[in-house]
């Protein structure tokens, strides 16, 4: 049994997602990020960077306890430790660390600046919000170009890599992005939001989210729900 830390966060979700596909059983240990609970003692012993998610797995490589931080890290180790959606080929693993590092360097950080500064942030700064959306929109342009002819993002195979862009890819709107200029990214988050692991990795934790308006199906083209 894994224990999983973790909160109703995209970053959260990739790893709810993972296991769920994996299916892996785990227990889940609730952060509250709202209260700070991320930077407590207990938890910096299991993540040193008092954020979530974290995994620990008693049953690491050497068959010692092993605790795993950093969302991408999580799901590089489980796909290794399951031998599933990492990739069934060298040439497809190199694509999926392509992706999954794109992801963590540039739509995770992004986007969860575009969040900040459009919701959270306690005065409106234009220059800010501008700049993290457009940013956030040219790097969906470069998935939307990517998906276009594939069925997932490195190549015919659902990975890891998916796992990693849909959740914060599924925040579009609140990150003001049209999506209507990106087709193949619209039906990509279709398609993989009716994953059942998915929606279950979605669901965990749903009613404790910051946000109320959060709704499971806000990943679809509002013509679709
Ligand atoms: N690069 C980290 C980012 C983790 C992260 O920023 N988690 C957020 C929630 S999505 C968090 O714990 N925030 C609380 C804080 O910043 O104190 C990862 O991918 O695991």
């Amino acid at each position: 049994m894994i224990d999983f830390y973790t909160w109703p966060t995209p970053n959260g979700w990739k790893v709810a997602i993972a296991l769920e596909e994996m299916g892996l059983p785990y227990a889940v240990h609730p952060v509250d990020i709202g209260t700070g609970a991320q930077k407590a003692p207990d938890y910096l012993a299991v993540n040193p960077n008092g954020r979530i998610p974290a995994i620990v797995d008693p049953e690491g490589p050497d068959g010692a306890p092993i605790a795993v931080w950093e969302s991408g890290a999580i799901l590089q180790y489980l796909a290794r430790k399951t031998g599933r959606f990492g990739g069934s080929t060298e040439r497809m693993r190199i694509g999926v660390d392509c992706w999954l590092h794109w992801q963590m360097g540039g739509v995770g950080p992004m986007a969860g600046q575009a969040h900040h500064f459009l919701k959270y942030a306690p005065d409106p700064i234009p220059y800010a919000q501008d700049r993290y959306v457009a940013e956030t929109a040219r790097l969906y342009g470069v998935l939307d170009r990517q998906l276009a002819g594939r069925a997932f993002v490195a190549g015919e195979e659902y990975t890891i890599a998916d796992m990693a862009i849909w959740p914060w890819a599924s925040l579009w709107e609140g990150q003001r992005h049209d999506l209507d200029a990106t087709p193949h990214m619209a039906r990509w988050l279709e398609e993989v939001g009716e994953r059942p692991a998915v929606r279950a990795g979605r669901a965990l934790l749903a009613e404790r989210r910051r946000d109320p308006t959060s709704k499971p199906n806000e990943h679809l083209h509002p013509s679709r729900r």
